[in-house]
């Protein structure tokens, strides 16, 4: 059969297409586990976001799928369903699949939208066994993971039990279907890889334990770094590793860097996301190791620095640095001295506007960042499907937006008890431009002519709203704020 995948070309502000393309990891593991004689085609569409009808028409013309395959996250529903009626225009029978995190955790949104199936959870087996099904003209009711319409009824089968990846059921991603060219990281190409899936914190505004349960599996280290080979043979320069919690295990993570190092792969630059407790408990021998096997950017899960928005955010035990097992304080300065001492870049992820807070605990979190962040990566509590957060929020009446399309993380759609929404993301939006500014000169020092070719295009992305007497204090910075969340607003019709 001929399938077509597709990313949606939905970004966030902290991702301008400019300088991050990223491939959606998800399509390549579905291309790589469908039976062989299936043609199949991933197209992420953030490298057409401008173009997204043009790109998605020439698709169909030049493969005419019979499946049509599309993953979503929660912000980038409408342009699903917009993409989802294109399909059906273009070619009115062919089969629409959709998965990911947002139809895994709420289907229902998805059965008014002219969507024959839905894939919930992982999703390769039961693509692959869906493919089989529709090939046979029937019997796709037996499969796990899967809701399919019938007439104007939904059914939906058991949940499929989560893949263990330690016995090889996972074949290796396929990248050889991509269709569309210039994925992209600070200028350098990027690729993803995963060693592990899941997680076995809770914390409440992750959507994680909702889509697959507490528990963690890992693909042996074999298939790890033939992955990273494949990625870097076909031009990767940057490898961003995908694991849900890869600082799980530092164990396993410390013996990954000395295999990444023994396989000489250490000369790609490696981005990771990494939890604040086991780097300061274990940075000691952990982040030298990092930093010889080619990681260069952390992103840490800080989430907030303050104990009681710890708390709510239920992140307080992997933020807790432990010596010899016992409880040694907060780990988030330990962490990220750790990292700078090694020669890492430390991605700061923060949340701020917790119910709790006030101006005042929004500003203390900010000015943490400006201090000891080299990138911020600052957001709101966004109410996703099914997350406890989001349960807590409507039981305090407290979201105060219900545009999905805005649910992008950086866009406040709740407020505190304490603070407007509006206010909360204004506070973010003008603190939040001077830190990126900063790290420029190490932008440049890794990567000159990328940041000469361009600083210029970045710098218009993260002022834009601004004016020069915005800047120079000569014309109320909320003006300019005004203009932003308009550009931001029209930004936002990719289809
Ligand atoms: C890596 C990652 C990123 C990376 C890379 C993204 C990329 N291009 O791949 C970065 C850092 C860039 C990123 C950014 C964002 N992310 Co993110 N990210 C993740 C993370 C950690 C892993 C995702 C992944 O690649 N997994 C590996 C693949 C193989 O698994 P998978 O995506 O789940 O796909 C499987 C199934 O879902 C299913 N499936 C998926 N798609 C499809 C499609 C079809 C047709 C089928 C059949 C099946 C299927 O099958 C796949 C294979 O089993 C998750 C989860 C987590 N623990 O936090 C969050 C997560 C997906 N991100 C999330 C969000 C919100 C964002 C941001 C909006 C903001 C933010 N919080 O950072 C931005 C938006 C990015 C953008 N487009 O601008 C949310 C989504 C929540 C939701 N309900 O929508 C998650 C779940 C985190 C959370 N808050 O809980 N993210
Ligand atoms: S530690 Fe990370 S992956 Fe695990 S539940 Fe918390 S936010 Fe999600």
């Amino acid at each position: 059969m001929n399938v077509l995948l597709l990313s949606m070309p939905d970004y966030f502000e902290h991702m301008p297409p400019v300088a991050v393309r990223m491939p959606n990891g998800a399509l390549t593991s579905l291309a790589g586990n469908v039976d062989d004689h299936h043609l199949v085609a991933v197209a992420d569409l953030i490298l057409s976001h401008r173009r997204v009808r043009e790109t998605i028409t020439r698709l169909f013309h030049e493969i005419n799928p019979e499946v049509v395959g599309l993953s979503v996250m929660t912000f980038q529903r409408q342009t699903a369903h917009r993409i989802i009626d294109l399909a059906r225009t273009l070619k009115p029978g062919v089969k629409i699949v959709v998965g990911g995190y947002d139809p895994s955790l709420a289907p229902n949104a998805y059965e008014g939208m002219g969507v024959d199936y839905i894939v919930r959870g992982e999703g390769e087996v039961t693509f692959r066994e869906l493919l089989r099904a529709l090939e046979r003209g029937g019997g796709s009711e037996s499969i796990c993971g899967l809701s399919r319409r019938e007439g104007n009824h939904w059914l939906h089968s058991p949940a499929r039990p989560v893949h263990r990846l330690e016995d090889d059921e996972i074949r290796p991603p396929n990248r050889g279907a991509r269709v569309l060219q210039g994925y992209t990281l600070l200028g350098r190409q990027v690729d993803v890889v995963e060693t592990s899936r899941g997680c076995t914190y809770d914390c409440s505004f992750c959507s994680i334990i909702e889509m697959r349960g507490r528990n963690f599996h890992t693909y042996s280290f074999e298939r790890v770094l033939r992955d990273i080979r494949d990625a870097r043979d076909r031009g990767a320069r940057t490898i961003f590793l995908v694991d849900d919690n890869i600082t799980l295990n530092v164990r396993r993570f410390e013996n990954l860097c000395h295999a990444i190092i023994e396989a000489r792969l250490n000369k790609l630059d490696y981005f990771v996301q990494a939890m604040t407790s086991s780097i300061a408990s274990h940075g000691e021998i952990l982040a030298p190791l990092m930093h010889r096997a080619g990681f260069r950017y952390v992103f840490l899960g800080i989430e907030n620095i303050l104990e009681g928005d710890l708390q709510f955010l239920r992140a307080a035990a992997k933020n807790t640095a432990r010596d010899n097992g016992k409880n040694s304080g907060n780990a988030t300065l330990k962490a990220i001295e750790c990292l700078h001492r090694n020669r890492m870049y430390v991605v700061g992820g923060l949340i701020v506007g917790n119910p709790d807070d006030t101006q005042e605990s929004i500003e203390a979190n900010l000015a943490f960042a400006r201090r000891y962040v080299d990138w911020p990566y600052i957001q709101h509590p966004t109410p996703y499907p099914r997350t406890p957060m989001t349960e807590h929020f409507r039981e305090q009446q407290l979201i105060t937006n219900d545009r999905l399309e805005e649910y992008d993380g950086t866009t406040a759609v709740v407020r505190t008890e304490h603070v407007p929404a509006e206010e909360i993301e204004y506070l973010r939006w003008k603190a939040e431009r001077w830190m990126k500014v900063r790290h420029m000169p190490a932008a440049f020092c890794h990567d000159p002519w990328f940041v000469l070719r361009h600083g210029p295009e970045m710098l218009a992305h993260t002022f834009r709203g601004c004016t020069l007497r915005s800047v120079l204090g000569l014309e109320d910075e909320r003006k300019a704020f005004g203009r932003y969340k308009v550009i931001r607003r029209h930004e936002r019709a990719y289809v």
